[in-house]
């Protein structure tokens, strides 16, 4: 469906009978030519797969996914169809938390701001404005998933206290289940978002809730661009209202409000969550795994739930 690493693409277009989408001019365009002559799609959570995608896929038997969220796939259009759709959970959890961390790290301590302040030679004539603490602060997560559950491990190594808020609470985590996202986001020093992308969770997070969390909080966004309200988010930071924010996605990437690139508030990373040689590897094996056990069995190893 697009291009993923150099190593990706020619590993699979080694196989036989392996067509490159992105090289084929218009996809639909040439979907509507040759679109019955494919059996199996791969993708990514990033290229995903629409519903007119798969309209113009007539006999596909199966999706294999790049990434653990699935919301850029039409998953409901799938299964209607009976094609079943793999992704590639949990080899990508500690990196998603690692990153959170560092982000919570970064906007708290002000590293990327304070290494910015020396190399332009500030150091020199002026002191460092004096940052905020990390450890022993409170950390709200929403969607305690498994990556959540791997972020908030991490934080308690900090002696930070956690909360969290969920659709349902989770019987078996040791963490305060907050019910209602504007309490967790009035009690959170740090709120950190790790719930899926998709309709459901669109525009979660929103003035009231940027304003409970105030000038002293810090956001971080490590899920989907999609969940935080971005106009709304962007004129918290510039008056002042929210405190920082940490952000490896947006709502319409790559493109990032302008207005967030003069603030030493914020932190910015382009969609770099899983981005490691060690996890990308562990993804594209877990591709490659799913492709082949459809291929022998039927049966893809992880399917989305
Ligand atoms: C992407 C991600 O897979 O896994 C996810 O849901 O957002 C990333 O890890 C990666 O950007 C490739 O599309």
């Amino acid at each position: 469906m697009g291009p993923l690493t150099e190593r990706f693409n020619q590993r699979l277009a080694s196989g036989k009978d392996v067509v490159q989408l992105w090289r084929q001019g218009d996809a639909l365009a040439y979907l509507d030519a040759h679109g019955s002559e494919f059996e199996i799609l791969v993708t990514s959570a990033r290229f995903g797969c629409s519903a007119a995608h798969l309209a113009r896929l007539p006999r596909l038997r199966a999706i294999c996914s790049f990434g653990v969220g699935y919301d850029a796939i039409a998953v409901d259009q799938a299964r209607e169809r009976g094609i079943p759709v793999s992704y590639t959970p949990d080899v990508l959890n500690d990196c998603v938390a690692d990153l959170a961390m560092g982000l919570m790290i970064d906007c708290a301590r002000r590293i990327s701001a304070a290494d910015r302040f020396l190399r332009d030679g500030r150091w020199q004539t002026g002191q460092y404005p004096l940052a905020r603490k990390v450890s022993g602060k409170r950390l709200g997560i929403v969607g305690l998933g498994r990556i959540g559950k791997d972020l908030a491990r991490r934080a308690q190594a900090f002696d930070m206290q956690v909360r969290y808020h969920n659709r349902r609470p989770d019987a078996g985590a040791p963490y305060g289940f907050e019910p209602d996202l504007l309490a967790l986001a009035r009690w959170a020093d740090f709120l950190v978002l790790l719930c899926p992308g998709g309709a459901a969770t669109r525009h979660l997070v929103s003035a009231p809730v940027l304003d409970a969390l105030g000038p002293d909080g810090i956001l971080i966004n490590v899920a989907r661009g999609s969940v935080v309200d971005e106009p709304a988010l962007v004129a918290a930071l510039l008056e002042g209202r929210l405190g920082g924010a940490g952000l490896d996605v947006f709502e319409s990437e790559p493109q990032v409000p302008e207005a967030l690139l003069g603030l030493d508030s914020v932190v910015l990373t382009p969609h770099v969550g899983s981005a490691t040689e060690e996890t990308r590897l562990a993804m594209e094996e877990l591709v490659f795994a799913n492709l082949a056990a459809f291929l022998e069995t039927g049966e893809l190893l992880t399917p989305v739930p």
